[in-house]
């Protein structure tokens, strides 16, 4: 009888493709990268549950006291090994002179912005690591104003939940609210004292310590305070969008 029973169910595992099973001994990456392998997506819908459990309980244990290691002079990356990493090999056509960054969504004063009035703002100096996924990492020397400190400039809603980020190379990105106010959280116009140069991101990026690379969203061009959660060019393909490091 036991005999007969696992043989049913061996052979019902067979006939019905992959079994609940053999689903969890795949590892979450392989099942990332081969979203539609079921019918009517439910592998699909099962791994957004879970991303969505996993963002959830990422934010909840992210602490916005809690900083990023900040490196001495003597431990940053020489300004040679200041590597460039992007989606595209050319940067976008932007012209720092006439740049401003767009502001939309949940804020008192929506508009757009100039990098004087960013720059006007307190400015935050700091060595920190930048990780990237793809397995590398450097320490370099930015320079900017606390994201923070300009979303108040332009009176966001303290109780919006997302900010979206969208940049001149089609690039997007988002994050909570929490990390967009963490202290270590920058517009960068500046890396080793001197302006941030076009391929690193002028006139200005986002620098994250508390997140992998891909969060650092480079020449960002529109800021949009929002309760709806969006994605990203990365997070949209499976990449995880808390992110934190
Ligand atoms: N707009 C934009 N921002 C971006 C990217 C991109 O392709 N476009 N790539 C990200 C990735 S994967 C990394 S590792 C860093 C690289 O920043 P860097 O060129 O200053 O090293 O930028 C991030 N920000
Ligand atoms: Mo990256």
């Amino acid at each position: 009888m036991a005999d007969d029973t696992e043989k049913g169910n061996a052979r019902e595992g067979e006939a019905g493709g992959l079994t609940r099973r053999s689903i969890l001994k795949l590892s979450p990456l392989l099942l990332l990268a081969g979203c539609d392998m079921t019918p009517e997506g439910r592998t699909e819908s099962f791994l957004r549950t879970f991303q969505k459990f996993n963002d959830w309980f990422q934010a909840k244990v992210f602490d916005r006291s809690r900083l990023s290691t900040e490196y001495s002079a003597a431990e940053l990356t020489p300004e040679e090994g200041f590597r460039v990493n992007g989606k595209d090999d050319d940067p976008p056509d932007i012209d720092p002179a006439t740049w401003t960054l767009a502001v939309e969504g949940l804020v008192a004063r929506p508009g757009t912005y100039t990098l004087a009035s960013i720059s006007s703002l307190p400015k935050r100096v700091m060595n920190t690591r930048h990780v990237c996924v793809e397995g590398w990492s450097m320490v370099p020397r930015w320079g900017g104003t606390p994201l923070g400190e300009f979303l108040r400039m332009v009176g966001a809603d303290p109780g919006a939940k997302y900010l979206s980020v969208e940049s001149a190379d089609d690039y997007t990105t988002s994050y909570d609210m929490p990390s967009a106010l963490h202290p270590q959280t920058l517009l960068c116009y500046e890396a080793y004292d001197k302006p941030l140069t076009l391929p690193h991101g002028a006139p200005v990026r986002i620098v994250m310590p508390t997140k992998l690379g891909y969060k650092s969203a480079k020449w960002i061009r529109k800021l949009t305070v929002t309760d709806e959660k969006t994605g990203g060019y990365w997070e949209d393909q499976g990449y995880d969008w808390f992110a934190g490091i």
